[in-house]
């Protein structure tokens, strides 16, 4: 049974120059794991909780007090403790915080514990990480590579232009996951030329996706056909397209401030309708407000089978909340991000829920990033259909596309 030794932290920076966490866990035997806490921009009302200095230093944002939390309560209450495997320890870390959103130790702390541990028992007992959290969780041995979904326009909170969609994804479908990120790469680049072509700006915005100031949304779905084509393939065939709208951050009052007009659900319906028609969609992420049951029901309704329905800031990673939309219908498919949780145990609840109801689990990186590729052992673990994590640029996003080709090698 590992042991702990001992678990510290230190506050570092994140992709977008905020501090976050890394954590440490030490185990009896001296074998010792590191794990980064990635952190949201348009993040959920309902996730658990970012626990954050407040005051002046870093205009609030420090994690001082959540990494006192670890090198300080958790090390104290955990050193010299056995645990039988991340699910036990994942127990305890929850009942130590006693809240029911980790607001006393905070979630970031929390879970750059459960995922240093997590790493540091696969490490000692010479396995992949994946491979343990197979195990572990008892997921099937059938390895399947997720279809990355690759965010090159930017646009929301995650850029300082003026698209309402926050993410404008390409879908590369080809064989091995080597080649989707090569189709991934080359159609990004055609459209950093055809943007240059075009006078328009090839900065970046979070995500390592571009973030040029365009006519319209739609502007940037006929940009993204133009770059597939020229970069030689085959939109609708080979690659695909999908959206995160992150509609949450434009509902106002009952209705949808998009493009300088209130739109109801059912004028947001009919958009999305005529894009499926018109270009190769087949994903729509948050399409509607995280507590928007209804328009989410009537978006199920009209157009769930035609695309993967998927919920983020309304599932939260949450069991509870994902039983509740499994009830009433509203979704076919589920963002997994670990820190809407806080637990690796906890995430994996919420991935075992959604596919015993035949969702498809899409695992998610978050705007705010470190170089840690935990989520790419993930995916593959519990046979994720998708990964999410930014465009194929900038080290924080590839690390985890990376991990994924390196582990394709190991069963080439
Ligand atoms: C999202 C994520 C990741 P953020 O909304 O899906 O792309 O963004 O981390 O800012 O919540
Ligand atoms: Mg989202």
């Amino acid at each position: 049974m590992p042991k702990i030794k001992k678990i510290t932290a230190l506050e570092i920076l994140d992709s977008r120059g905020n501090p976050t966490i890394a954590a440490t866990v030490t185990l009896a035997t001296g074998i010792k794991a590191t794990a980064g806490v990635p952190s949201g921009a348009s993040t959920g009302r309902h996730e658990t909780l970012e626990l954050r200095d407040g005051g002046k230093r870093y205009k609030g944002m420090g994690v001082t007090k959540a990494v006192k939390n670890i090198n300080v309560v958790l090390n104290r209450k955990l050193r010299g403790k056995d645990f039988k495997d991340i699910i036990d320890i994942d127990y305890e870390l929850c009942a130590i915080d006693g809240s029911k959103n980790k607001k006393n130790l905070g979630a970031n702390a929390i879970l750059g514990v459960s995922m240093a541990f997590a790493r540091a028992v696969a490490y000692e007992n010479k396995m992949s990480l994946y491979k343990y959290l197979q195990n572990v969780y008892s997921f099937p041995k059938k390895i399947g590579f997720p279809y990355p979904m690759m965010n090159v326009l930017n646009g929301g909170r995650h850029a300082d232009n003026n698209l309402s969609i926050q993410e404008f994804m390409i879908v590369p479908k080809l064989v091995s996951f080597a080649e989707r990120l090569r189709a991934g790469s080359e159609i990004y680049h055609e459209l950093k030329n055809i943007l240059n072509k075009n006078g328009l700006s090839t900065g970046l915005g979070d995500e390592g996706g571009f973030a040029p100031k365009l006519k319209n949304n739609e502007h940037a779905l006929k940009l993204l056909l133009k770059a597939i084509k020229q970069a030689g393939y085959l939109p609708g065939k080979n690659v695909f397209l999908a959206m995160d709208v992150a509609a949450s951050e434009f509902y106002d009052g009952g209705k949808y401030k998009f493009e300088n007009k209130k739109f109801t659900a059912k004028d947001l319906i009919s958009l999305y309708k005529k894009w499926i028609k018109k270009y190769p969609i087949i994903s729509i992420e948050d399409g509607f407000g995280e507590d928007d049951w209804d328009s989410w029901i009537l978006q199920s309704k009209k157009i769930s089978d035609k695309i993967m329905q998927v919920g983020d800031d309304l599932f939260v990673t949450d069991y509870k909340r994902l039983q509740k939309g499994i009830e009433l219908g509203v979704a076919n498919s589920v963002l997994i991000k670990l820190n809407q949780i806080g637990t690796v145990s906890e995430t994996i609840s919420a991935i075992k829920l959604a596919q015993k109801n035949n969702y498809k689990v899409v695992i998610s990186h978050r705007s705010g990033e470190t170089p840690d590729d935990f989520i790419a052992d993930l995916a593959l673990a519990v046979g994720a259909e998708y990964i999410k994590s930014g465009a194929p640029a900038r080290a924080e996003r590839v690390a985890k596309y990376n991990r994924l080709v390196k582990l394709e090698r190991e069963f080439i």
